[in-house]
């Protein structure tokens, strides 16, 4: 790997291993709170978190809107979301060390195959921020390092 590819392995898995510690710590009587009204409630944001880089790494290939439609469609119980994220990790580190072809998004935006690895990181760290503050509003007592 290049510095660029193992700069993002090890960033892109602390985000993954400490979004994963957030989700442990969710009561279940939390899952339905919406902290923020009219946000997302606490699990439609731990479902986003558990499922986007393959998301974004999909629509990135091509995907279509129906067939995001589709894979977003997907249940993801709260109990298969910690397994949820290690199969989006594992398609995010796929592409990352074989490589991948962009193409225009389904709604017109292009990039490389840099860019949208790029893009995914950052989109999860932003939900990751998401998820941590709903679990401060909600009074949770948290000792997870969130930077390494
Ligand atoms: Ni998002």
């Amino acid at each position: 790997m290049t510095d660029w590819q193992q700069a993002l392995d090890r960033h892109v898995g602390v985000g993954v291993r400490t979004t994963q510690a957030l989700i442990q710590l969710i009561q279940p009587e939390d899952w339905n709170k919406r902290p923020i009204p009219g946000k997302r409630s606490v699990y439609e944001v731990a479902v986003h978190l558990t499922v986007l880089l393959e998301a974004d790494l999909r629509i990135a290939t091509g995907a279509t809107a129906e067939e995001m439609a589709q894979f977003y469609a997907v249940p993801v119980p709260p109990g298969q979301l910690i397994d949820r994220l290690d199969q989006s990790w594992r398609y995010y580190q796929d592409r990352l060390t074989t490589g991948f072809s962009t193409e225009t998004t389904y709604w017109g935006v292009a990039d490389g195959s840099t860019g949208w690895l790029m893009e995914a990181a950052v989109h999860l760290y932003h939900h990751r921020s998401q998820l941590f503050d709903y679990l401060n509003l909600l009074g949770y007592e948290m000792d997870v390092i969130l930077f390494e």
